[in-house]
């Protein structure tokens, strides 16, 4: 790779984190799908040669599991869920170079020449470990098998990650008084002989490594901590007979790894490659050539969720050196995304459904602008419809279409399409700023700022067709009228062309209206500047406004279906959502008489914080602790939230925090800081937009 600036000399591969092919899809998914392919569109359109490349992760419990569960095979059971995500994902215009899936003969055989790689090169070697074991169905319980408690933060966790806590991922053995989930039966250790990987002895260079990574920063710093803490080596086989087999060895003859198969998390990155070469095998070496990209110089971006950093900075360029393949350019690592300042929830039903969302009859272009753009990469998301409604009808109808339809209008009016005149050198300049920004945006990885850009010179449009006037002009001066608009033409163009990744559908509406031959989605910032064709038909509006009553029946939607989800769920539990059931009849409490000062006020720290676990206080029905994330540093923190909300949605939550609160015990635990929430239902306090995690309120 070179470290240059993009758009370089060398093939981009661009990839995304594989979906487990167990579930539907819903639009927190999507974040980051979206997210890689607008990456890959804008940097075609900056030259960069690129393959975008993805498929779906069939092996491992959590397909195991959940086939075992509605007593099915488990490849049926992928397969039909890895066809689903295959037909979802051009509906939201997601368009992969190549969509493979794990469980196929291109990743088993680039697998096992890699597992073979890392033996020959002497980095595994076996060891007796204590494995979960189902002592009544005597039967392994490797990874989601089982669940427990975390050693590392207490939380509960699967077998294989702390996902609701500190976010580690857990090594066979590691996790503490497990218990099957299938069975329900407490688990009992057993020993068992595994293959390890010996990433320990690559700490200098992964720390080396994670100094040239680009990408976003989270990608490095929680990586830089775990080597500090010092790397732990890496078991790569299971006792499972759902994945693929470890290789033959040659000169190997203990017949450890007999029956054992390939840790899910080591062939699920190799599919990066396979898929590559399928690309490769499909169009041809001359279009694209897997090899140079894997193996000789590639820029290797991988986009990914914020949970699986430590599989893509450790483990995968640890498997990556030693095979001696190409490392990552860059890892972007998303934030979580939440629903109404909540988190998704799949068995309470609280989603908003990647099918439902189509079936509600959007362009999917809204929703792709909306992820892309409503906050920093790493920042979690917030959607909720009335805020998808704000930015649909603020930036796209208010801002973009709105320049678009009346410039285009105009100039159809007027003159038959795009007048004949030289753009000024004016909107030449404002246009290649435009496309500097876009272009130093995606340098810095930063999709949000590049999608800025193209609205920003939308926004600039109007108040140049505002500030000219040229409706005054056309009979006085229609020279000068037809310059205004000859500008206003050129700025569309411009338009299409950086808002191609973002709005693909979209750009090429608009690509038609301006009676340009070709696609849109071979334009590159090249061609900024050329004139359109000529004359072009009456335009239509490209973005239609969201009403304010379609907004309020979407929310009821959603909030009926919750409640009937929680009803039928029938466990006995309080739900989160009752708390938006607020009574009418609701006592206010009378307003505080005695006024503060602007300066007592500003005593007062309050922060905007990030629940990062929550876990029962022992002995109490209502506490819990909380582990609050506020920039600076992390709190814990004792909050009576425990029968008001659903413990496990709570991680990712924002929340404000009184962080100068005065520090308290309860329980004997040490509580340093209030988390604020408003009535009897404990309603938590968060931010509207995207303020960071660790700004200070005022
Ligand atoms: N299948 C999904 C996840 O843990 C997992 C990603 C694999 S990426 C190589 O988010
Ligand atoms: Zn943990």
């Amino acid at each position: 790779m070179s470290h240059e600036d993009f758009p370089t000399e060398e093939p981009a591969v661009v990839t995304c984190g594989l979906p487990y092919a167990n579930g539907d899809l819903h639009i927190g998914h999507l974040r980051t799908y979206v997210g890689g392919d607008v990456f890959s569109r804008a940097l075609e359109n900056l030259g960069q040669q690129t393959a975008f490349v993805c498929g779906s992760d069939m092996h491992g419990t959590p397909i195991a599991v959940q086939s075992i569960q509605q007593g099915v095979d488990p490849a049926e059971f992928a397969l039909e869920y890895h066809e689903q995500y295959q037909e979802t994902f051009p509906k939201f215009a997601v368009e992969f170079d190549n969509y493979g899936h794990t469980h196929d003969e291109t990743n088993r055989e680039l697998t096992h020449e890699i597992v073979r790689a890392l033996e020959s090169e002497g980095y595994v070697y076996e060891k007796e470990i204590k494995v979960a074991w189902d002592p009544e169905d005597d039967q392994p319980l490797p990874d989601r098998y089982v669940e427990g408690t975390c050693p590392y933060c207490g939380a509960q966790a699967r077998g294989d990650e702390c996902d609701e806590g500190c976010g580690r991922h857990l090594e066979p053995g590691e996790i503490e008084d497990p218990i099957s989930t299938i069975s329900g039966n407490p688990a009992e250790y057993r020993d068992r002989t595994h293959k390890f990987f010996e990433v320990s002895e690559l700490s200098e260079y992964l720390t080396d490594f994670l100094d040239r990574l680009e990408g976003t920063s989270n990608a490095r710093n929680q990586p830089r901590q775990w080597i500090e803490d010092g790397l732990q080596d890496w078991c790569i086989t299971r006792d499972l007979d759902w994945g693929f087999d470890y290789p033959e060895i040659e000169g190997d003859e203990s017949g450890a790894s007999d029956d054992l198969v390939l840790y899910v998390w080591v062939d699920a990155p190799i599919e990066y490659i396979a898929s590559t070469k399928q690309y490769t095998e499909r169009v041809g070496a001359d279009i694209y050539d897997w090899e140079e990209a894997w193996k000789a110089d590639g820029e290797i971006v991988h986009i990914i969720g914020r949970d699986i950093i430590q599989h893509h900075t450790i483990f995968w360029p640890a498997m990556l050196k030693v095979a001696g393949y190409d490392e990552p350019r860059a890892v972007m690592a998303s934030g979580f995304m939440t629903l109404n300042g909540k988190g998704f929830s799949t068995s309470r039903n609280r989603a908003v459904w990647a099918r439902e969302y189509l079936e509600e009859g959007f362009h999917e272009d809204l929703l792709r602008y909306y992820l892309a753009t409503n906050g920093g990469f790493q920042q979690d998301v917030d959607f909720s419809w009335a805020k998808f409604r704000e930015r649909v009808n603020g930036e796209l109808v208010g801002t973009v279409g709105n320049f678009l339809y009346r410039s285009l209008l105009f100039a159809h009016r007027n003159f038959d399409g795009t007048p004949d005149a030289e753009v000024s050198e004016e909107v030449e300049d404002r246009i290649d700023e435009a496309v500097e920004e876009y272009q130093a945006a995606l340098n810095e990885y930063s999709i949000r700022k590049a999608g800025g850009a193209a609205v920003d010179l939308a926004a600039f449009g109007n108040e140049y067709i505002q500030r000219n006037e040229p409706w005054k002009l056309t009979d006085d001066d229609p020279e000068r009228a037809a310059q205004v608009i000859r500008d206003c033409v050129q700025i569309a163009k411009a338009l299409a062309i950086l808002l191609e990744p973002f709005t693909p559908g979209k750009a090429a509406a608009l690509w038609d209206q301006l009676a340009e031959d070709g696609s849109v989605h071979e334009a590159t910032v090249a061609d900024v500047h050329e004139a359109p064709p000529g004359a072009f038909d009456e335009p239509g509006e490209l973005f239609e406004k969201i009403e304010d009553e379609r907004v309020e029946q979407l929310n009821e939607k959603l909030q009926a279906r919750v409640e009937e989800a929680t009803e039928s769920e029938d466990d006995g539990t309080e739900s989160d959502e009752g708390a938006d059931s607020e009574s009418e009849s609701m006592d206010i409490e009378s307003l505080v008489e005695d006024r503060i000062s602007f300066e007592d006020f500003q005593g007062i720290d309050m922060r905007v914080g990030r629940i990062e676990t929550a876990e029962d206080v022992e002995d109490s029905d209502k506490l819990l602790r909380l582990e609050v994330d506020i920039g600076v540093e992390t709190r814990q923190v004792v909050a009576g939230l425990k029968q008001l909300h659903d413990v496990e949605e709570l991680p990712g939550t924002k929340v404000i925090l009184l962080a100068n609160m005065e520090q308290a015990e309860l329980f004997g635990i040490e509580s340093n800081g209030m988390v604020l929430a408003a009535g009897e239902q404990a309603d938590l306090l968060t931010t509207h937009e995207d303020a960071p995690v660790g700004t200070r309120v005022k």
